[in-house]
């Protein structure tokens, strides 16, 4: 029977294994006559899910919604049925043996799943691929199995819309070549980068240092509800291990993972707990560090989750257990439903774009949107290299699907540690001795204490840095202890970006244009996402590799888990406030980073580079060996943490319970709001414009002197302003105060800095919209994620001026639209006088009640008769005085309730209003006294006539969804 073949594009050998590697094909020595694997082929959907993708978190929910009501998800979004069954038909008829079908057996093959497996050995690879495997010698010598030019497959199989191709063996192998005269770098002697040098890393549990991340349920203030609250399933990828473990130690898994949690010391972390193994096709290894990271994070961080192991395919009937297999079968449990699949696996972690193995990825991590199922993965442990010796940078491009939060890793060191860590000592010094700049850039990455010669036992979190565990002594590339490590081990973050797929829109949304360091500038997707810690100057305490006793962890391998622990938490609370799972949810991370800075504990220190060619004359040691061996010549690209996001560490480390406030404030105004008219919106062209009448704050931050031209409709306001004071509050600085344990000394420190220049504008419907700062117009960059929380960041080109558009008035946007909620608000006050705060309705965004605008005679009164009214009555809230905090319900709030408020210093007997014309004036000119600090945030100057312009003398949140459901996080 003679078979008609299409060829399959970009599906050369190098296409699955060696994306931008820099060796040829080996010369082949002889046909690979004696081989047996198994194959996935993988079809197109049935249709192309782009729109509910591209949609917003809440409609991407409501679309599953129906779709799965409809019971139309499958038929719609999976391999076209009849297709399915014709393309099993075709593959029995030439020959092959195909797995059986179904979700649940050792490997996942169904039509939703758009997946056949089959059987292939040197009798049929020809029969289905049209190719041969060749042997032959890499350029190391090793040798290797692969095949000459692209694959093809039949067209009876293609006409049915077979595209993808991956395979679970372990005989292909990436390739590089020795680059004769590379062109090199010195490094530095020692630590590669600060902050990872400590003598003796720190130890810390899972469990703690979920609290030092401030988890919802984990937290300093709520310590009690880690153990009680019941969180969500998380799936964990552990190939061809699931549940196995030694006989030898006579114990089950679920006995040695409840014997580690009953190790952890002081917090009698008694019930067991729930572990369930998915291992059809068996598993042939009982031991492996990252499954006792895996598991020991995950069962001590959020100890109420089931954790389900998945092990793939195992070992029978040739198995091999790559990851894609196990990801399958986490993806397609339908039985056990993970909500979150952690992973710090890898295969094949080179593949080039638009190949038949990156479909078979790129839509597997679809599926799992589709499944509603958030997936994490380590971003990888080998730097900005990713151990791929091509002279570039690089990521693992199976672990940068832009439908996962990939997690990468930190340092944390104590302030003990840093002044134990010679590359810290400087700025342990200089917090101890009051520095301002060194206190506000620590306060700036999550600081919550000022560190004092008191406070140097605590064991406080200080700071992170770039986990980066690189030492060089003389020429070798190795660890701190020259025992192993280096280049081509797991030694620090990976991060970076994969020019194998575009930049996504959440990253675009944010600001963000992202390339390559390395001379190829190439532009797509930036990971990680995020950060947690991995390594360097703390590990984790987990069990041992055979999952007894307990011993030491570090690696990205540990920060997916901690990510995925917090994510069952957040699902936990969005279930108890009436949302739905989470899902694929990386929008709303940078969305809750845009409008809630303080969610995230900013990394501004460290590197993650070791991009390196082979040959040369450093040396590191080899992927298992413990002296340097290698000859590698580093070529000194990388990617430096700084200010907010960057290729080293994403948006930071989490501060769960801030983050978790966010991600529900965000996904209740795209689930309940969208009919709320935004701040400001902008057209395809990019042009701006108001959508209401609307009282408008202009608030200037800048560095130097400053011409700022306000258009409004036919409006032109300009203004100069003064450079802002070096410690004028951020919006991170403003939301991180309004934390209960945030030290009031602190909040002190930063007093009496002044903001740059206040204005205000009213806008009419339509009107549009313009910004010029110095003359040169300026754009928003974050605009789309903002404007719905009612701010925008205007900024101009040269970076050093921008102002914001606010509203001063808050739309109470409540859970599920429901009115007579409660709101909490949360105040810090930092003036010295005494200072009172009061709520009340407006009718619109410009402060009107009943037809009396703000400044009119009778306002004051007819405000008063709006007032909401806190629990026991009163109609002001008194601020907690100089430095302190403090928080208070406020009641009977309705769904779309517009709230403005109005201070009243009673130390000097004045009130002003957000609105400025009913405030004093001052050379003709009405003074503003609120400035904005992101969601639901303001600031206040409480001083006649503008005092020191600092508007941080009582700062004021409204909340207007935590108190719904159990209140976990009021
Ligand atoms: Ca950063
Ligand atoms: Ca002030
Ligand atoms: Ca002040």
């Amino acid at each position: 029977m003679a078979i008609t073949y299409d060829e399959l594009p970009n599906s050369a050998y190098l296409d699955l294994t060696s994306y931008r590697g820099n060796a040829p094909l080996p010369t082949a020595t002889g046909l690979n006559q004696s081989f047996s694997f198994n194959v996935a082929l993988v079809m197109e959907r049935a249709n192309e899910p782009t729109a509910l993708l591209e949609a917003d978190w809440a409609s991407r929910q409501a679309q599953l919604e129906t779709l799965k009501s409809n019971n139309t998800l499958w038929s719609t979004y999976g391999a076209d049925p009849t297709a399915y069954q014709q393309v099993r038909t075709e593959l029995t008829n030439l020959g092959f043996t195909l797995f059986p079908e179904g979700n649940n057996q050792q490997y996942v093959s169904s039509a939703e799943s758009r997946t056949v497996w089959v059987m292939v050995d040197q009798t049929n690879f020809h029969t289905l691929f049209g190719n041969f495997l060749h042997k032959g010698l890499d350029e190391q010598g090793n040798d290797v199995t692969f095949w000459q030019d692209n694959l093809n497959l039949p067209d009876t199989l293609t006409s049915r819309g077979v595209k993808g191709v991956m395979f679970d063996t372990g005989d292909f192998a990436s390739l590089l070549a020795a680059a004769p005269g590379g062109t090199g770098v010195d490094l530095p002697q020692d630590g590669q980068s600060p902050g990872n040098s400590l003598p003796r890393a720190g130890q810390i549990y899972p469990n703690d240092l979920a609290a030092i991340y401030n988890y919802p349920f984990n937290s300093e203030t709520t310590r009690d509800w880690w153990k009680a609250v019941a969180t969500a399933p998380i799936g964990l990828i552990e190939p061809n291990m699931g549940t196995a473990v030694e006989a030898s130690l006579h114990k089950t898994f679920a006995q040695l993972a409840d014997e580690y949690r009953q190790s952890l010391p002081d917090v009698h972390l008694d019930q067991p707990g729930t572990y369930v193994n998915v291992a059809p096709g068996g598993a042939a290894n009982d031991s492996s560090g990252e499954r006792s990271l895996d598991v020991s994070i995950v069962t001590t961080a959020s100890p109420t989750s089931t954790v389900i192991l998945y092990a793939g395919s195992g070992d029978a009937q040739g198995a091999r257990s790559v990851v894609f297999t196990a990801y399958q079968a986490a993806i397609w449990d339908e039985t056990n439903n993970p909500a979150v699949v952690s992973s710090s696996f890898r295969d094949y972690p080179h593949i080039a774009p638009g190949s038949p193995f990156d479909f078979a990825y790129r839509e597997l991590f679809v599926d799992a949107v589709l499944r509603n199922i958030t997936m994490v993965n380590a971003v990888g442990d080998g730097g900005s290299g990713d151990q791929f010796a091509n002279g570039l940078t690089n990521v693992d491009t199976m672990h940068a699907s832009p439908y996962s939060i990939v997690a990468g890793g930190s340092s944390l060191s104590s302030q003990q540690a840093a002044t134990d860590d010679p590359t810290l000592q400087g700025i342990a010094k200089s917090a101890t001795a009051g520095n301002l700049p060194t206190i506000w850039n620590l306060v700036e990455g999550g600081l919550k204490h000022l560190p004092t010669a008191d406070t140097l036992t605590t064991n406080e979190r200080l700071i992170e840095t770039v986990w980066n565990s690189y030492f060089v002594y003389g020429k070798d590339i190795v660890d701190q202890y020259n025992n192993g490590g280096g280049f081509q081990q797991n030694f620090a973050a990976a991060g970076g970006v994969d020019p194998s797929q575009p930049q996504p829109s959440y990253q675009t949304d944010f600001g963000l244009h992202l390339a390559t360091s390395d001379p190829s500038a190439l532009p797509g997707r930036g990971v990680p996402d995020v950060a947690a810690l991995a390594g360097g100057n703390s590990r984790y305490i987990v069990t041992g590799s055979d999952m007894s006793g307990t011993g030491s962890g570090a690696g990205t391998s540990a920060a997916a888990p901690m990510w995925s622990a917090l994510v069952a938490q957040f699902d936990a609370v969005f279930r108890d406030q009436g949302l739905p799972h989470l899902g694929y949810m990386n929008d709303l991370l940078y969305t809750a980073a845009a409008i809630a800075p303080a969610s995230f504990n900013d990394i501004t220190l460290g590197n993650n580079t070791s991009s390196f060619l082979y040959g040369g004359h450093y040396l590191t040691p080899s992927a298992s060996g413990s002296t340097a061996t290698v000859n590698v010549t580093p070529t000194g690209w990388g990617y430096e943490a700084g200010t907010g996001y960057d290729l080293a560490t994403g948006l930071g480390t989490p501060n769960g319970l801030l983050l978790a406030r966010a991600l529900t404030a965000i996904a209740h105004e795209q689930t309940s709001f969208g009919s709320v008219d935004h701040v400001v919106q902008v057209d395809a062209a990019g042009d701006f414009s108001t959508a209401v009448s609307e009282t408008l704050l202009i608030q200037t931050t800048s560095n130097a002197a400053a011409t700022v031209d306000v258009i409004t409709g036919s409006d032109l306001q300009s203004f100069a302003s003064g450079p802002s004071a070096a410690y004028a509050w951020t919006s991170l600085l403003a939301q991180q105060s309004l934390q209960s344990n945030f030290d009031p000394n602190l909040v002190r420190l930063f007093d009496k800095q002044a903001q740059g220049t206040l204005a205000q504008a009213e806008t009419q419907a339509g009107d549009s919209l313009a910004v010029f700062v110095d003359g040169t117009e300026a754009g928003a960059p974050q605009v789309k994620m903002t404007t719905p929380f009612g701010f925008v960041d205007f900024a101009s080109g040269s970076g050093d001026g921008g102002v914001r558009v606010a509203r001063p008035v808050a739309v109470a946007e409540t859970v599920g639209g429901a009115d007579n909620q409660q709101a909490v608000v949360r105040v810090r006050q930092n003036g010295e006088d005494s200072l009172a705060v009061t709520f009340y309705k407006v009718d619109d965004f410009n402060g009107a009640i009943g037809g009396l605008n703000p400044g009119d005679a009778g306002y004051a009164a007819a405000a008063q008769g709006r007032a909401y009214q806190f629990a026991g009555g009163a109609t002001s809230l008194a601020g907690p005085g100089y430095g302190n905090y403090t928080q208070a319900m406020l009641q009977g709030v309705n769904a779309g309730d517009h709230v403005a408020m109005s201070l009243v210093n009673q130390s000097s007997g004045a009130t002003f209003w957000a609105f400025s014309q009913a405030n004093e004036q001052v050379g003709g000119q009405s003074v503003g006294h609120l400035w904005s600090y992101g969601l639901n945030t303001w600031g206040w100057e409480d001083t006649r006539g503008g005092g020191d312009h600092d508007f941080n003398d009582l700062i004021v949140q409204l909340d207007f969804t935590s108190a719904s459901g159990h209140g976990w996080l009021v």
